[in-house]
Formats: C-alpha cells, structure tokens, sequence
C-alpha cells in the first residue's frame, strides 16, 4: 500500500455505506474484487454481478438506464475496469441517461489480479467523465464526503460518477455463488415493472 492510502477506507467500507443508502435500485458491478464484496455485503436479486468480463458494467447499466428510465440505475466500477472500457464514458456522456450513477472505487490497482499499478493516479477518471458529457461528477476522500454526495446524486439529473479514492485493503469476500445465467434471470425478474 503506497503511504498516502493510509487514511483511505477500503472499498468494502464505502460500498457498505452505500449500500445501506440503496433498496431495490438495479446496481450493476464490476467484474473481480468487488462484486465478490458487494455479495458479501448485501446479496440482493436487483445486483448484477459482472463475472468475468472487464470493462462492461457501466455499459450494461446504461442498456437498463434507458430501458428504464424511472428507475435510478446504479454501476459500481473499479478503476481498472474504467480504463478499459472508456469509450462507455462516451456514449454516456453523448445519450445523457438522467437515472445512471457511476460509482468508481479508485485504488490505483488492478487489485484482483495482484495490485498492478493502473494510470489511475494520474488520469483523474471523473475529469475524463465530466469531458465525455457527464452531468455533475465528484472525487471523494472519506465516508461522510461520499454519503453526502451520493444523497446528492440520487436527487440530482445525472449522469452521475462518483469517484471515491479507497485503499487497496480487499474483504475476504469468496466467490458470488451464483453462476451467470441465474444472476442474468434473477435480476431482469427483479426489475420487471
Ligand atoms: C479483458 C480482461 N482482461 C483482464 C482480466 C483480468 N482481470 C480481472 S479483474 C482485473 C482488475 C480490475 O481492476 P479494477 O477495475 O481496478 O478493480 P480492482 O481489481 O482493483 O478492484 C483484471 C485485470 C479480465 N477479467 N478481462
Ligand atoms: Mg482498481
């Protein structure tokens, strides 16, 4: 861990928090470390658990953003994952989704696959998204910044990113125990309506 994550929290941490501010809303996550951690925190059937391919989630989220435009669409990312899939931050910033909210947990690391160094540190990944066309972007540094924003966030016209810089400290989470085809069902079951 680089000297200055010491003051961070962990992703599991901010996740929790945000969770707790979340009921039925679709959230759709990442694939690795944090979906692992968001079944561990709170299994529910409108989480869309992203096994396997890197960079997709916020495409995702934006498909059922538009399908559902009463609903207030949720993505949780890493910033790995952003990096890889930037041309989504695009086509979100072009098509405009009032309902999505990008949540990044930024640890400058690709954490699942052994902390490589991303460019995170040096890419502000919420500048890049306000350039693409977001609405109202945010860099937080603790738990009560990133409450009080992602409140803001859920009231406000999006689209939204939140950026939260976490530290590299991973949940001893295990694997989502659903395989994708029943996540895939239960989850469009969920938010039928
Ligand atoms: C196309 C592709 N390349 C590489 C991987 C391996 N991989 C899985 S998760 C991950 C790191 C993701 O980094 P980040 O989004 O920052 O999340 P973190 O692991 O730090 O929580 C990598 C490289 C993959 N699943 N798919
Ligand atoms: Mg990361």
């Amino acid at each position: 861990m680089r000297p200055e994550q010491g003051t961070l929290i962990s992703r599991a941490q901010a996740m929790a928090a945000l969770l707790e501010l979340l009921t039925d809303q679709p959230v759709i996550i990442c694939n690795g470390f944090p979906s692992r951690e968001a079944h561990k925190i709170a299994d529910r059937p409108t989480h869309f658990y992203m096994i396997g391919s890197m960079g997709n989630a916020p495409a995702i989220a934006l498909g059922v953003a538009l399908a559902k435009p009463n609903k207030q669409v949720i993505t949780f990312d890493g910033d790995g994952n952003v990096l890889m899939g930037m041309g989504t931050l695009a086509t979100v910033g072009a098509l405009k989704p009032k309902n999505f909210i990008h949540v990044v947990f930024d640890n400058e690391v690709y954490g699942t696959t052994g902390n490589q160094p991303t460019i995170s540190n040096v890419v502000p990944l919420e500048k890049v998204a306000k350039a693409a066309g977001y609405v109202n972007v945010e860099r937080v540094l603790d738990r009560d910044d990133l409450v009080y924003e992602f409140k803001a966030m859920l009231k406000q016209d999006g689209p939204s990113m939140l950026l939260i810089k976490v530290n590299e400290f991973v949940e001893d989470a295990g694997r989502v125990l659903h395989d994708p085809p029943e996540i895939t069902r239960r989850f469009m079951k969920a938010i039928q309506g």
